[in-house]
């Protein structure tokens, strides 16, 4: 029997069948079946984290109020939201935000919005964005909700009311995939004519009471078309389209 470096059974069947499915097993022409070669396998490399986020420009801290009694909304934390909101192909970061309570107003707190550089580094546009908005914040759903091809938020709030923040757009180029059906895990490929391919899925959630728009957003820069779109189903089903035209909401099968 053969056993590789980790003695593991998977290896131990796959150096059988390398072997000619058992030792002493001949070949059709009568000529020994030739000798089992041992398989080894590369040791697995340790995966490590390192915390990047200060050196990637961001520097939200959410602010929860905590002070003397502990309140529920206090220990949720927040909602977080991917999105491209100027349409360059790069994703942007959103920020929810608690608030102090009223009780005891310590410091002031607002959303936050991180563009991509593109370098591995945000920066904060929040107040040129118009984000520098002070609520108790609490949910965030992404979604494209007037179909101008910019994606808006919507925030939930612990004590307020839900607010609705329409995107003017960035300078970029857009396209927006609607599948058949609500498709949680789908995932959606586009590739650009550069090459470059941007990668989205479906979700079925996203934060509290909170659900992004079925559709998947792509901003695609100066890209005035798609080479390649293509839709990966959860039950293994794939689809294709090829040439689709930037600037429009896409139906994929
Ligand atoms: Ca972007
Ligand atoms: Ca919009």
């Amino acid at each position: 029997m053969i056993r590789d470096t980790s003695g593991s059974a998977t290896a131990i069947g796959l150096a059988l069948l390398l072997g000619g499915l058992g030792t002493g097993c001949g070949r059709k022409d009568g000529t020994p079946a030739a000798a089992p070669v041992a398989v080894s396998r590369p040791a697995a490399k340790e995966v490590v984290f390192t915390d990047v986020t200060r050196a990637a420009g961001i520097e939200f801290v959410h602010t929860s109020g905590a002070f003397g009694r502990k309140y529920l909304p206090e220990t949720m934390g927040a909602g977080l939201a991917f999105l491209d909101y100027d349409g360059d192909g790069r994703q942007d970061l959103f920020f929810v935000n608690g608030a102090e309570w009223p009780e005891k107003r310590r410091k002031a707190a607002t959303q936050a919005l991180y563009r991509n550089r593109g370098d591995g580094t945000f920066e904060d546009v929040t107040r040129r964005a118009g984000l520098a908005v002070e609520m108790y914040g609490i949910g965030v759903a992404v979604a494209d909700f007037d179909n101008d091809g910019h994606v808006d938020l919507a925030v939930n709030s612990i004590g307020g009311k839900l607010i609705l923040l329409r995107s003017t757009g960035g300078t970029g180029h857009w396209l927006e995939v609607k599948l058949p059906r609500f498709a949680p895990g789908a995932v959606v490929t586009v590739t650009l004519p550069d090459g470059r391919r941007l990668v989205q899925e479906v979700h079925a959630g996203s934060s509290y009471l909170s659900s992004e728009d079925p559709r998947l957003h792509f901003g695609l820069g100066p890209a005035t078309r798609v080479s390649k779109l293509t839709v990966s189903y959860p039950n293994g089903k794939v689809t294709r389209m090829a040439g689709v035209p930037a600037d429009r909401i896409v139906s994929a099968s």
